[in-house]
């Protein structure tokens, strides 16, 4: 009986005097010391909300983060997760809007490193023209961890990860749904995101993809409307102008400019939702209050909740992990689902 008893005991101490260790919110400022092991797989999609307990390590540590703007509710819920979780974890973030300017966030990067910070989070606006100021951040020993976008550039390991949705996929998937909810049959119009930028390539690459199989499927007119609303709503008065009531359906690479449409059509007499169908990406908060009006038909999530996975990377990083690329699962919403899903929004 005793040693079964002592047995006993020992576990039990154990598992009071781990507990804490394994939920305790404020990371110790010894990371080394008592570092959890952390297995080097792929983190889980962040939209069940943070998973960031076991992060060991970031209290104190200076991290700057580079946003492209403030264009769309997507971007501002994409900031308010990291900012949320770099407070949640005691991290001192500097933090710099770019107001949608390359260069501007080529100089945030240049002023982050001069200012010496641990690791640079960098959601870039567009995909090329990075590689000087990316080697730049190596040649300090300064990881960084790129989010929601990608870049193109010849050396790979000029970024530490990348933590994005599959844009490709996303606009597939808006095509499928508009080619059934069409049979097969459509003048489409499309709203692009900012030129240059991934999800704005990706999306237009995907959605053609989708559609190409069925030739009654038709874009009539593609132009970019920055992934604004108003810039959406001024390109679709355009587009009506221009092709008035054959327009049966419009893509938007995102829910703001798809808002943007919506208004465009309702000023000229058309209703959105019924004589023109519109989908678009993102999943935000105002695209299902549009789809429980019955204006907008369909949104492709794309999850803007970035800032655990974010940090966990950039924890990994520090402690001299790598850190594959994170690819976030999306799904379609659509009308019939919409009143109930609004519920449970995030963002
Ligand atoms: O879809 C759009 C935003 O980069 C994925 O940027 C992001 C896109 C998002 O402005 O609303």
């Amino acid at each position: 009986m005793r040693p079964l008893i002592v047995a006993c005991l020992l576990l039990a101490v154990a598992l009071v005097s781990g507990c804490p260790q394994q939920s305790a919110q404020t990371p110790s400022t010894t990371p080394s010391a008592q570092a959890p092991p952390v297995k080097a797989e792929p983190a889980k999609a962040p939209s069940s909300g943070p998973t960031s307990t076991l992060i060991p390590g970031l209290e104190g540590r200076t991290i700057g983060f580079s946003q492209i703007g403030a264009e769309s509710d997507w971007r501002r819920a994409e900031t308010k997760s990291i900012k949320d979780e770099a407070a949640k974890l005691g991290v001192d973030l500097k933090f710099a809007d770019a107001q949608q300017k390359q260069q501007n966030q080529i100089q945030a990067l240049r002023s982050f490193i001069a200012q010496k910070v641990e690791a640079i989070v960098l959601a870039p606006v567009v995909e090329t023209g990075w590689e000087p100021v990316l080697r730049e951040a190596r040649d300090a020993g300064i990881p960084v961890v790129l989010v929601d976008r990608g870049v193109k550039v010849t050396d790979e390991s000029l970024y530490a990860t990348l933590i994005a949705s599959d844009f490709v996929a996303e606009g597939r998937m808006a095509a499928e749904w508009l080619a059934k909810k069409m049979k097969g049959q459509a003048n489409i119009v499309e709203l692009q995101g900012t030129p240059g930028a991934a999800p704005a390539i990706d999306r237009k690459q995907g959605f053609e993809e989708g559609i190409a199989q069925f030739p009654g499927m038709k874009i009539t007119k593609s132009q970019s409307g920055d992934f604004t609303r108003a810039k959406g709503k001024e390109v679709m008065e355009a587009f009506i102008k221009a092709e008035g009531k054959s327009i049966q359906a419009v893509y938007a690479h995102n829910d703001d400019m798809a808002l943007g449409a919506i208004q465009a059509l309702e000023a000229a007499g058309m209703k959105p939702g019924q004589d023109v169908i519109v989908v678009s990406v993102d999943a935000v908060k105002a695209a299902f209050e549009a789809m429980i009006a019955g204006q907008l038909n369909a949104t492709v999530e794309c999850n803007p909740l970035l800032g655990p996975a974010a940090f966990d990377a950039v924890a990994k990083l520090l402690a001299g992990e790598s850190v594959p690329k994170k690819i976030v699962q999306d799904q379609l919403f659509d009308q019939s689902t919409a009143a109930a899903d609004m519920k449970t929004r995030q963002y």
